[in-house]
This record gives structure tokens, C-alpha cells and sequence, in this order.
């Protein structure tokens, strides 16, 4: 059991049962386990601080109490295992969205799952965990597909550990003012409902990944790719229709469905 405390219940259209906590462990932590008790397609689990907030591959998402938008969505979709990066893809789309109708900001996605500003730091991660050992009778197997945005912090590279300085941003600190967390919110809600619509259909699925291939700034960059137990480099050329990673090595064309991406330098 994780801790948690005052939860605060409101809606939107399209989202009906959003649970804002102060402070609770992990977002995605606490859907996948309401998952398991039943609880449906689109509950949103929001925090002002996260005790343990995820990283992927085991590390941490960190961020000080109030700072963050950290937000986690269930799905229980009919979507085809190998075109489950697309779900993390949409929320990824629709924070970009939101983040530049609330700043005029215009992030990228590095891919698979990082929110950039223009200078290459990042704004905001996305971690999908999906629990397809759910019990059928609760409908299709959850993922959780949650977003950890820096709206307020760090405000400069003092507010940084030492292994982030230079490496993360902040909305305030790329528009140069303050950035309200609730109005982010039902923007990124707003431009979610659209998207995860479009999951549930293969031509829905081909416009996701199109637009995700336009906004994706390791497309065209000399790429280290780190997966379990291996490692490739190379040039990322495309992204398939399921949002997987196409890179041209030496040793001809590989397609990447989950890895660590470090961009090496522009490509030509
Ligand atoms: C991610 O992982 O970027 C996914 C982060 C997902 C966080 C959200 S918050 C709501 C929901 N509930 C959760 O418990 N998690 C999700 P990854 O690509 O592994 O990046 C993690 C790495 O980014 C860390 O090892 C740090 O180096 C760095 N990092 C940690 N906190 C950061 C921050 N606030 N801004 C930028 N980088 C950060």
C-alpha cells in the first residue's frame, strides 16, 4: 500500500473521475492497483507531490511538493500488443499540445517517451506500465500511462542536483513566467479525450503515429540505442505505424519497440 492523502474529486468532459491527491506515492502506482479492484477505462489520478514518483527501467521521477504536473490516466483499450508505445505516444501528443496552448512553448518528443524544450532539456517523461495479468473480468488489461511535466521547477540549474544540472527545464523557466498547474491540466485533458479516441481504430492509430513522426526530434539524429542486454548506434530514419524506432546500422535496419535513446549528434 502506498500513502496518500486528501484526495479531491472533480471532472471534465471525457474524464469524469479525476482524483487529485496532495501527496500520495506514485500516481501510476495507485491506478495499476485500483486497476486490479475494477476501476475503469479513463480515471485520472493527479498529485501535488509524489513520495516515490517512477522513472522507467526502476528510476525516479523527482520533483518538490507543488512544482510538477503529475498526472496518471487508466486505459482499458482494444489495442493491439504491438501497438501499445501509441498509447504512451497520445499522452505525449496532448501534453505538447497543451503545453503550447498554455505557453506558446513548442516542445518535441525525443523518443520514446521525453518531453524536450527547443534547447534539448527536458520538460516533462511519460511511463507506461501495463498490467496484462488483470483479471479479464474487469474488461480490457489496463495501462496507465502517466506524465511527469516541470511547470515551476527548476527555475534555473541551481534548483538542480547535481546529475540534472543542465539536463532538465522548466515551462516557467523556458516562457519566462509562471505556468498554472490546473489550467495545464484540463488543456492536457482537453486534447487527451480526441487522441485516445483515435486509439481504438487502426486508421486513428496510423494518424497518431504520422503526427508523433512530425514532432519526434530524434528522427534524423545519430542515435546510441541501450536495451536489455544489447546496444546499437546508428541513424534513426523513421517511426513504424506502431511508433517503434527504425535505425539504419552498419549492419542494415533495425526496428527498436522499447530501449534508452541518447542522441549522438545531428545526423548529416
Ligand atoms: C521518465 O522516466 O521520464 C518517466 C517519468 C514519469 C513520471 C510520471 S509522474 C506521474 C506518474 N507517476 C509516476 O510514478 N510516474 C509518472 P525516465 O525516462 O526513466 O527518466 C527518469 C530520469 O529522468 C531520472 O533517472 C533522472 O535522471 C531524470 N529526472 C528525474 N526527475 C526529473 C525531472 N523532474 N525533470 C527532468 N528529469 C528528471
Amino acid at each position: 500500500m502506498g500513502d496518500s492523502s486528501s484526495s479531491d474529486s472533480r471532472s471534465l468532459p471525457g474524464f469524469s473521475d479525476i482524483r487529485w491527491f496532495d501527496s500520495i506515492d506514485s500516481t501510476n502506482r495507485y491506478l495499476l492497483e485500483e486497476a486490479r479492484g475494477g476501476a475503469p477505462h479513463r480515471v485520472v489520478a493527479v498529485a501535488d507531490h509524489q513520495t516515490a514518483g517512477r522513472g522507467r527501467l526502476g528510476r525516479s521521477w523527482e520533483a518538490p511538493p507543488g512544482s510538477n504536473l503529475l498526472v496518471s490516466v487508466l486505459l482499458r483499450l482494444d489495442l493491439p500488443a504491438e501497438a501499445r508505445h501509441l498509447a504512451s505516444a497520445a499522452v505525449a501528443l496532448a501534453a505538447a499540445s497543451a503545453i503550447g496552448a498554455e505557453t506558446g512553448l513548442a516542445p518535441v518528443i525525443k523518443w520514446p517517451n521525453d518531453l524536450l524544450a527547443a534547447d534539448g532539456r527536458k520538460l516533462a517523461g511519460v511511463l507506461a506500465e501495463a498490467d496484462l495479468a488483470a483479471p479479464p473480468e474487469h474488461g480490457y488489461p489496463p495501462i496507465v500511462v502517466g506524465i511527469g511535466i516541470n511547470v515551476g521547477w527548476p527555475r534555473s540549474d541551481d534548483d538542480l542536483p547535481e546529475g540534472l544540472v543542465g539536463q532538465a527545464t522548466s515551462l516557467q523557466q523556458e516562457a519566462g513566467h509562471p505556468v498554472d498547474r490546473s489550467a495545464l491540466l484540463d488543456s492536457l485533458l482537453g486534447y487527451l479525450g480526441p487522441r485516445l479516441t483515435s486509439l481504438g481504430t487502426p486508421e486513428g492509430r496510423a494518424g497518431l503515429a504520422s503526427d508523433l513522426r512530425r514532432q519526434c526530434v530524434t528522427i534524423g539524429s545519430r542515435v546510441r540505442v541501450e536495451m536489455p542486454g544489447s546496444v546499437i548506434e546508428g541513424t534513426a530514419t523513421d517511426l513504424t505505424d506502431e511508433g517503434h524506432l527504425v535505425v539504419a546500422t552498419d549492419g542494415g535496419s533495425k526496428t527498436v519497440v522499447a530501449g534508452d535513446v541518447v542522441h549522438l549528434r545531428p545526423a548529416g
